[in-house]
């Protein structure tokens, strides 16, 4: 019985939370908000961030979506263009100071972008948050709304939506904002095989809005030359023990980040594999390590995994960290980073390449290579 109210009282707070939402977006017609994605901003994020636009161009707001790293994923890059969706990269040293009278962050809460350190420093105050990730206390909002038990964030704001603050009512009208929160919900809960009850009232909410072969299309892009080129390497590199295969795929473009995740998806589907990682060299701006990490085992926790296996750096944060099913890491390299002649770069991949693996290969107690 207490625990039936507890849901009724959570039930009847996030009831609130649209009324609460539309109270304060009433009071701040004319301003400029910053919308803040994560670093490498999903679909999620990014259906997230047009739908609060769109909400705050109807009480007079122009809000900007902003990331400070990269979209990659080509289903990512089409959903931005077929949809029509404006997204601005920001290099966090060239943030704009006194362009924004407020800052909103969605699908996360401020510790997953480069730009938040940047929008305190010019004094942006922190209106919004909107997230389903467990809760943190990186930022102090006039208004939260966070909802761990919620598939999707696209979800919360098809909530706000459905809740008087901008409801749906034509195709024509608002075909991409449906479209959009439609495949943020699948493409957030593994083509709703994780949906939540919320996840699938919002998504029959937005289905008679939403466009099937624009949907169709964003879901079916052809993966690029570099993608594919990656995805054989790490077949070619994979080492496995016990279920675990590991595979270093040496130096990529930033631009091709993108391709570690779904190499691990695609490696994920060898028979007798539970978990896959799978990571190379990122080289950009700066150049560090990034990895992958898929998992169908549902007791291993790939945050706690990879906590444990790769540790902290010297400012106390994590390499890498994860949700259900999914996580990743990122290493800096800190003097050793930069482009050098290739005898040395083969080096350094190689001393690295073998670092991680044994660092993978001692966590799981299996030998290495
Ligand atoms: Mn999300």
């Amino acid at each position: 019985m207490k625990k039936e109210s507890g849901v009724a009282e959570q039930e009847s707070a996030e009831s609130k939370k649209a009324g609460q939402l539309e109270a304060l977006l009433k009071g701040r017609a004319g301003e400029r908000h910053a919308v803040i994605l994560q670093d490498f901003p999903d679909p999620d994020a990014i259906s997230c961030g047009f739908a609060y636009c769109r909400l705050a161009a109807h009480w007079g707001i122009e809000a900007e979506m902003l990331y400070g790293g990269r979209i990659s994923h080509q289903e990512n890059i089409a959903m931005v263009n077929l949809l029509n969706i404006n997204v601005t990269l920001y290099d966090a040293d060239e943030f704009p100071r006194g362009r924004y009278q407020g800052s909103v962050f969605l699908d996360g809460q401020g510790t997953t972008s480069c730009l938040t350190d940047r929008l305190e420093e010019a004094g942006v105050p922190v209106l919004i948050v909107v997230d389903h990730h467990a809760p943190q206390d990186r930022l102090q909002p006039l208004f939260s709304d966070i909802r761990p038990s919620v598939g999707a964030c696209a979800s919360i704001f098809v909530d706000y939506l459905q809740g008087g603050l901008l409801p749906l009512v034509s195709k024509a009208e608002h075909r991409n904002l449906a479209t959009a929160l439609m495949h943020g919900i699948i493409s957030e809960t593994g083509a709703l095989i994780e949906a939540q009850a919320q996840d699938f009232t919002a998504a029959a909410y937005l289905q008679p809005f939403c466009d099937r072969e624009l949907l169709n299309e964003i879901l079916h892009q052809q993966r690029s030359h570099k993608v594919m080129e990656v995805i054989s390497l790490a077949l070619e590199n994979r080492v496995i023990r016990s279920g675990y295969c590991i595979s270093g795929v040496g130096y990529l473009r930033a631009a091709d980040r993108d391709a570690l995740p779904q190499a691990a998806d695609f490696l994920l589907t060898e028979e007798m594999v539970h978990t896959v990682i799978v990571f190379g060299i990122v080289q950009g701006d700066r150049e560090e390590i990034h990895g992958s990490l898929r998992t169908i085992r549902l007791t291993l926790s790939p945050d706690q995994f990879l906590k444990e296996a790769l540790g902290k750096m010297a400012s106390g944060s994590h390499y890498g960290g994860g949700k259900a099913r999914a996580g990743g890491f990122e290493i800096p390299l800190g003097f050793l980073a930069g482009q050098d002649d290739p005898e040395l770069s083969k080096l350094k991949w190689d001393t690295f390449n073998s670092k991680i693996q044994k660092k993978f290969f001692t966590k799981i107690g299996a030998e290495g290579v």
